[in-house]
């Protein structure tokens, strides 16, 4: 008890937010460093966005092995049965984690961290949460992903509705019954391919409300054969993959050719274009192309025209080929998200299904049963936002986190986003973020991301711990070159031309500005480390 009676308020050297894959790397780090260690988790249960990702069709985008963590005591006895996972099964993997790593203990559910202030004194972290309760911290580690704050765009009259409305953020855990049902659909970013695709066969009728074309690439989604990766994991392929996962632009296995688009002939574009779209499948066609694509308009057409002929194929309805693979390209190919489809140009092709393209089409109102256009009234029982989110910058940005001027996050980045190495900033000492903005996030593999960051943070920490350290901060320096370079990066891609959350351009009236790294997974990882160099470089540092 405290001198007044009060409750003393708990203490533990390391807080993280959030229970999903960057939390659980560091749990593990952390605590081997004899740390006390402590995950507060809002939702009911581990995953991070796979615990809320459980729309119908929600699965990965990065091919097994590397979409999981790389510690052998957890692949050696845990195989995915699909090259790129499902929700229910990346479930199953974060159970496994749990015992393996015996996490439980250090996990408390329905934790909903609101805010945190540094105490100058301590030189720790007092955090609170809806519950009422505090506790303070030595280290603050939000890792709370780019994905948690989700958006709805102001559709006229949405609260009329009275049917059902399901985000697909937020989808209900028990899942819901769509068969049969007449159903609209808003959004075809990651999440709307995919639940289209899932639902559209057994609909009665999709209404599926289009703002961009999203430039989709085949899955070549397959069943993993459990000996077959056995012997992978015996014969070191399974490491190989993860050590690939370091030398790459994005952290996955592959990487953009050492050729530009017209080195090559037409035919041997054509050739390859086919091979690494068609036959090898996933996000070949936009990592592994040629290094030119994503900076060089001309050779970005190829890839549009490549991509555009190959999907026109596979789509019969002459309307449906107009809006779904447009003749101009309305931005640059691979500066959106692409995303990765099974079968969704054969299932929106099919009559029951109508593709209204909000830009020629907008949604006029919502009303009791259904939606009005400019062409009359559409009758549906259940409507489906698959209107993504607040990305990158809103997970960090909601939360009343206050550096040592009072200012919160928000208040940091009102003039334009800035951070220390996509890490850190400046006011907020003895905070660390994962996989959020200014770092390689939404241009990498997240596990490849996380655990290149974490390896960072418990560098930092364990160096600080034996030195004494109790206070480390980002320098004002350190943040204004790093911002600066983020631009520069970004300046020379094609990436500024498309309206995309990669920049936050998909929220009417916010700042359209880079949120993510685009100098690659390669060069973030070395400014990371080298921030330490010549006593901590980058980082200013106290003792109590
Ligand atoms: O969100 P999104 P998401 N009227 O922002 C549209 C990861 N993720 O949840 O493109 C009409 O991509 C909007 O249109 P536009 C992944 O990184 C991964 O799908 O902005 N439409 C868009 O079509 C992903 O990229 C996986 O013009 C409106 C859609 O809503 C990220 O999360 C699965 C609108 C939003 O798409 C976000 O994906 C799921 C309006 N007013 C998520 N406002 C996998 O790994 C917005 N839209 C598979």
């Amino acid at each position: 008890m405290g001198s007044m009676g009060e409750p003393e308020i708990p203490y533990v050297d390391v807080l993280l937010v959030g229970a999903g894959f960057a939390s659980y790397t560091l749990l593990n780090r952390l605590r081997r460093l004899g740390l006390s260690v402590s995950i507060y988790e809002k939702g009911s249960a581990s995953g991070g966005i796979w615990h809320w990702n459980c729309y119908p069709g929600a699965r990965v985008d990065s091919d097994t092995p590397i979409y999981q963590l790389f510690d052998k005591e957890l692949w050696e006895d845990f195989t995915f049965k699909e090259r790129y996972a499902g929700w229910p099964e990346l479930r199953r993997y974060f159970k496994h984690i749990e015992k393996k790593w015996d996490v439980e203990k250090h996990v408390e559910y329905h934790k909903h961290v609101d805010g945190a202030k540094f105490d100058e004194e301590k030189h720790q972290w007092l955090v609170d949460c809806s519950d009422g309760s505090e506790v303070y911290c030595r280290w603050f580690i939000p890792c709370i992903g780019f994905a948690s704050r989700r958006y709805t765009p102001p559709v006229p009259g949405l609260s009329n509705f009275r049917g059902d409305v399901y985000h697909t953020a937020v989808w209900p855990q028990h899942g819901v019954n769509l068969k049969g049902k007449r159903v609209a659909q808003i959004g075809t970013g990651a999440s709307g391919i995919q639940v289209a695709q899932e639902i559209g066969d057994s609909v009665k009728h999709l209404s599926l409300f289009m703002r961009t074309p999203n430039y989709c690439l085949p899955m070549n989604q397959r069943k993993l054969d459990p000996n077959e990766e056995e012997k992978k994991k015996a014969n070191g392929d399974y490491e190989k993959a993860f050590n690939d996962c370091r030398k790459t632009f994005a952290g996955f296995t592959y990487d953009f050719v050492d050729r530009n688009t017209f080195d090559d002939t037409p035919e041997q574009r054509e050739k390859f274009f086919r091979k690494l779209m068609i036959e090898e499948g996933g996000f070949r066609f936009w990592l592994n192309t040629y290094k030119d694509m994503l900076f060089d308009q001309a050779a970005n057409d190829e890839a549009y025209k490549f991509w555009r002929k190959s999907v026109l194929k596979r789509i019969k309805n002459p309307e449906k080929q107009r809006l779904l693979a447009p003749e101009n390209p309305p931005h640059p190919w691979g500066t959106k998200r692409p995303s990765l489809e099974q079968r969704f140009y054969e299932v929106v092709d099919q009559d029951h299904i109508d593709i209204i393209d909000v830009n020629e089409t907008p949604i006029e109102d919502v009303t009791e049963t259904g939606l009005r256009t400019k062409n009359g009234h559409i009758e549906f029982d259940v409507l489906v936002l698959a209107t993504g989110f607040d990305s990158v910058t809103g997970s960090l940005a909601q939360l009343n986190i206050q550096g040592i001027n009072g200012g919160t996050i928000a208040d940091h980045w009102k003039n334009g986003l800035k951070t220390s190495m996509g890490i850190a900033m400046p006011e907020f000492p003895n905070m660390f973020f994962l996989y959020g903005p200014q770092a390689p996030t939404a241009f990498s593999n997240g596990p490849s991301c996380t655990q290149f960051q974490a390896e960072f943070v418990e560098e930092l920490i364990k160096r600080a711990e034996a030195d004494g350290i109790t206070r480390v901060e980002a320098t004002q320096a350190s943040e204004d070159e790093w911002t600066k370079r983020m631009h520069e990066k970004w300046d020379c891609t094609l990436f500024p031309l498309a309206k995309s959350w990669y920049q936050g351009a998909n929220i009417p009236g916010r700042r359209v500005e880079p949120l993510n790294w685009a100098g690659g997974m390669v060069d973030y990882v070395e400014s990371l480390h080298k921030s330490l160099d010549n006593d901590y470089q980058s980082w200013q540092t106290n003792k109590t």
